[in-house]
């Protein structure tokens, strides 16, 4: 299999990599940062191409795609797990800014890798496409305005792929995990104040990166006629609040 991941030079793209390849498979390897790119291609030898792209840029998908050389274009299975949180500020204080890079990149940017890659596989009748969704997608809290409303774009697209792509061989999912630890995450999204990422985790055991990398790899070696149309996860330490009620 060749499998294009988005997001691979941290967190759980970069597991997936490894998954992906230690089971004896191709990862074209795609983020912004390209040296970090090429220390896990480096890792992972010749099964490892590092693509340098940034998906919030058509030109730079296009650019990357067009330019992938010959023997890795068949791309069987697109990870399109790139995204990204930031900020936990309530919706009237957030930065209109950090808004609009969330929707670029968790919405503009899958939607663009989703289409460009979509044609070859649906005329190969074969292919899969797995977005990275959260259970933020899927239950909201304070904070989580815009980053969970993107989650939520990208479970009812990929399960709209699913209404397109019948018949065609091609499979779509999405994988929703809850609080999972170990990667760039709350890094990011507390732009660089490493203390309060680190407060997110504080007496858990979350979801790691492996884990999610072992779910995709799963969902992706199940037979042909399998589609997992979405699946969620959490650690067993998480669970959910009850309603917040304001009492005079
Ligand atoms: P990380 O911050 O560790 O990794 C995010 C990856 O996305 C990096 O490789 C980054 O690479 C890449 N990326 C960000 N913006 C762009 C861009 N414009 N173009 C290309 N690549 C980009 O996060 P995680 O691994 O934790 O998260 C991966 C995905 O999983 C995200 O979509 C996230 O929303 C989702 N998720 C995460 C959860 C968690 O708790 N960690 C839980 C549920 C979902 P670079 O900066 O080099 O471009
Ligand atoms: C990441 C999980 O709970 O921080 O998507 O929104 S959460």
């Amino acid at each position: 299999m060749i499998v294009l991941i988005t997001g691979a030079s941290a967190g759980f793209g970069a597991a997936m990599a490894r998954t992906f390849v230690s089971h004896g498979h191709r990862a074209i390897l795609a983020a912004r940062r390209t040296e970090r790119l090429d220390e896990l291609a480096r890792e992972l030898g010749d099964s490892a191409l590092p693509v340098t792209l940034d998906v919030t840029s058509r030109a730079s998908i296009e650019a990357a795609l067009n330019g992938l050389p010959e023997g890795w274009r068949d791309i069987d299975v697109l990870i399109n797990n790139a995204g990204l949180a930031l900020n936990t500020k309530p919706a009237h204080e957030v930065p209109l800014e950090d808004w609009d890079t969330m929707i670029a990149t968790n919405c503009q940017g899958l939607v663009t890798m989703t289409r460009a890659l979509l044609p070859s596989m649906v005329a190969r009748s074969s292919g899969l496409v797995i977005n990275l969704g959260s259970v933020a997608g899927h239950y909201p809290y304070p904070g989580g305005n815009v980053y969970g409303a993107t989650k939520a774009f990208v479970e009812q697209f990929t399960l709209n792929l699913r209404a397109d792509l019948v018949g065609t061989g091609v499979r779509a999912t999405n994988l929703a995990p809850g609080l999972c630890g170990g990667t760039e995450f709350s890094n990011v999204r507390f732009k660089g104040d490493d203390a309060a990422a680190a407060k997110v985790y504080e007496g858990t055991v979350p979801l790691t990166a492996e884990d999610i990398a072992n779910t995709a790899y799963w969902i992706a070696t199940l037979p042909p006629h399998v589609n997992v149309n979405s699946i969620e996860l959490m650690p067993t330490c998480q669970g959910f609040s009850p309603f917040a009620i304001k009492r005079s």
